[in-house]
């Protein structure tokens, strides 16, 4: 393990007197949180997170993408989809159960608490989806956390993926319901809310975010938070993408968003949301270590991990450990499911 990935000495407590989760926040609450002044909107976020968690403590998973590109899908953010591949992502086959646990050892070995695999599907085919449980099962044995996203899910597969021992399912809102027409056309918000609930009826985490810097407004970023936590259970992982904006893709020239205006969203998805991991993902690249750092003191307590997301950068591992190490921030310890 890396210097400065070092396991922290204790995981996550939680005070029975604390007050229940929410799970009928409104926009216009989540709305006047994201206006409250910084400095207020950063104490109440890290009142929160310091009620139910060690704020020294960050959670790591790393990704692979198991099969990449070719995706039927129209997602103007994806450099997977085929309808926009003229970033270079070269579509390739499911990979092989070998070669994915090969790549989890050294994820393990490197200090992840969790493996995900991601593929460029819709949803999956029975027997891609055979494959894919042989490779959550070798993940298991491993001791890593396992997490897959593969697109849309029916009962029965999500049934069959929490038989093979899935700790999470990961499936985003992605934005707003009413800026989601303007991303994607070829699934419907109302299809992501039923893959999500066939995962929690199958027993299965769930994690589920979304990403900032689609073009959307102030009201859309409010309208994701409170989607996301009037679900009727919060996801236990809460993963906030800032765009990777990919060349070749619609939205490659979008607009960068303001690093403050993107830890306001960090620190209303952690007050809302208040049990729930949530995660500083994709765009890390793009942020200098002090914005990270704002993320970390906005509640966020999870990142991806390693030199790769599916298909662009993400910060390298040393990085990483030498911000975690300046900040006398520790990663957690793989939790039991
Ligand atoms: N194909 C499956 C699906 O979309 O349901 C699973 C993989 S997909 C790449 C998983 C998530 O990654 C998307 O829902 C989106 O939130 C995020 N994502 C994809 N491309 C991104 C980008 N360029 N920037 C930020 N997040 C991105
Ligand atoms: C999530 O919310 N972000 C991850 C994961 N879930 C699967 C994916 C980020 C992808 C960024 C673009 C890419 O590398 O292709
Ligand atoms: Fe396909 Fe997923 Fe990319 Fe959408 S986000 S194009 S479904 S890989």
């Amino acid at each position: 393990m890396p210097d400065g990935l070092m396991p922290a000495a204790s995981p996550a407590f939680a005070d029975p007197s604390l007050p229940p989760v929410r799970t009928d926040w409104t926009r216009d609450e989540i709305a006047a949180l994201i206006a409250l002044p910084f400095p207020e909107l950063l104490f109440r976020a890290q009142s929160v997170h310091r009620a139910r968690f060690d704020p020294t403590e960050v959670q790591i998973s790393t990704l692979l993408s198991i099969k990449t590109g070719g995706c039927p899908e129209d997602c103007a953010y994806c450099p997977q989809s085929a309808m926009h591949e003229d970033g270079g992502v070269k579509a390739s086959r499911l990979m092989a159960v070998d070669a994915v646990l090969k790549e989890a050892r050294a994820a393990r070995d490197a200090g992840a608490a969790r493996f995900c695999m991601g593929a460029a599907w819709r949803s999956p085919k029975d027997h891609d989806l055979e494959t894919v449980c042989a490779m959550v099962e070798g993940v298991k044995a491993l001791g890593l956390e396992s997490c897959v996203t593969l697109g849309m899910l029916d009962a029965r597969q999500a049934q069959r993926l929490r038989d093979a021992g899935l700790d999470y399912y990961n499936h985003n809102l992605d934005t707003s319901p009413e800026h989601y027409g303007n991303i994607i056309s070829t699934r419907t918000y109302q299809d992501r809310l039923d893959t999500l609930s066939n995962v929690r009826d199958a027993g299965i985490n769930v994690c589920c975010g979304g990403i900032v810097g689609m073009g959307e407004d102030e009201s859309d970023r409010a309208g994701l938070i409170a989607s996301l936590a009037s679900l009727p259970k919060h996801p236990e992982s809460v993963p906030i993408n800032l765009l990777v904006r990919v060349a070749g893709t619609p939205l490659a020239e979008a607009e960068a968003v303001d690093p403050i205006d993107f830890v306001r969203i960090i620190a209303a998805a952690r007050i809302a949301m208040p049990a729930s991991r949530v995660r500083l993902a994709a765009g890390r690249e793009d942020m200098t270590d002090e914005a990270q750092t704002l993320c970390f003191l906005a509640g966020a307590n999870s990142i991806f991990y390693g030199e790769k997301l599916l298909t662009t950068p993400n910060p390298e591992a040393s990085r990483d450990a030498r911000l975690l190490a300046r900040l006398g921030m520790h990663t957690s310890l793989v939790q039991a499911s």
